[in-house]
């Protein structure tokens, strides 16, 4: 029987139900797979990495490149075929789902739904250290051609950078009343994301403030459903942009008369 082909592109229509990576026929599976090996370059390092490739389903496993990067490791890249398929059709991924504001759009929102400046700290605690992601969220001069918050006429933005412990966050939401959190956590070693997220919950909690403000997390890793799942009200992850963020809180603090 013919393929059913998209009139457009004369590319088969996939089946959503079985999803497959695309090389360049439909449900070829071809993926390329690159990782390092904790043994020295050669032979048998590629045999290794090949071996590796089909007990994770990769058939037709063929490296492309092997390098030695020192001390006995090797890196690889490798393509094969992906047998494996998924169902795309029922897949169902909790996102944010408020209506995203642009600069004015929010600026004005404050002014008339919620009638007085709002304030929001971000910072990026624990032990972490990159402040590129908070930075790109709260600057002045913006990210990606968005201003920051502390550009927002109706916003008083502090962002107290990075290795902020959470009780100096939680004393300084104190102390300035904030309306919402922004949480950065971008290093994920051992779960330490984790910890840091869940003991700022706690803390907020014990302080009695948790349900009076808004609270959300982000980073290179961060997803809403896992946001959700640690207690937070929303997960922001790669490519935010700041009216993403400021839109979410703006709506959140209307809908739960935080006004
Ligand atoms: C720059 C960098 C550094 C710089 C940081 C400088 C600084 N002032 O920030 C330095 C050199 C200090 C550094 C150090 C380390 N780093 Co580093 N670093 C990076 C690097 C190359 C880029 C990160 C970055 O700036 N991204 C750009 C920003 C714009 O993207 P983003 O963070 O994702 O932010 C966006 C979204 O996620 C979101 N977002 C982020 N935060 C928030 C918060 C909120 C509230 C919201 C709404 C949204 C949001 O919005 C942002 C804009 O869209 C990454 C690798 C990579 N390519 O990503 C490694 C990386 C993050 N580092 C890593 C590691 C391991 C380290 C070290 C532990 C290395 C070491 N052994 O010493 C140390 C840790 C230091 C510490 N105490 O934290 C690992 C983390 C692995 C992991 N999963 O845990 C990475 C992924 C590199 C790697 N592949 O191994 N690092």
């Amino acid at each position: 029987m013919m393929e059913q082909l998209d009139y457009r592109t004369q590319i088969a229509k996939p089946d959503y139900t079985a999803i497959r990576p695309y090389g360049d026929t439909m449900n070829d599976g071809k993926v390329q797979l690159s990782f390092s090996l904790p043994v020295p370059d050669g032979p048998e390092a590629v045999e290794a990495a090949r071996l590796l490739a089909l007990k994770m389903g990769i058939v037709n496993p063929s490296v492309v490149h092997h390098e030695d990067i020192g001390e006995n490791f090797t890196f690889i890249v490798l393509y094969g075929n992906c047998v494996h398929s998924v169902d795309y059709a029922h897949i169902q991924v909790p996102k944010v789902e408020t209506e995203v504001m642009n600069f004015y759009e929010i600026n004005e929102f404050i002014r008339t739904k919620i009638g007085r400046k709002i304030t929001i700290l971000g910072a990026c605690t624990g032990t972490d250290a990159h402040t590129v992601g908070i930075d790109a969220i709260m600057n002045m001069k913006g990210y990606n051609g968005e201003y920051g918050l502390e550009r927002y006429p109706e916003i008083q933005a502090y962002n107290l950078g990075s290795q902020v412990e959470n009780e100096e966050l939680v004393r300084k939401a104190i102390e300035l009343k904030a309306d919402a959190l922004l949480v950065s956590q971008v290093v994920t070693q051992k779960d330490v994301h984790l910890h840091n997220l869940s003991a700022l919950v706690d803390l907020l909690e014990a302080e009695g403030l948790r349900d009076k403000l808004i609270l959300v997390a982000g980073g290179p890793r961060i997803t809403h459903e896992l946001a959700l799942e640690l207690g937070y009200d929303a997960g922001f992850g790669p490519g935010t942009l700041a009216p993403d963020v400021a839109s979410f809180v703006v709506q959140e603090m209307v809908a739960r008369h935080l006004q």
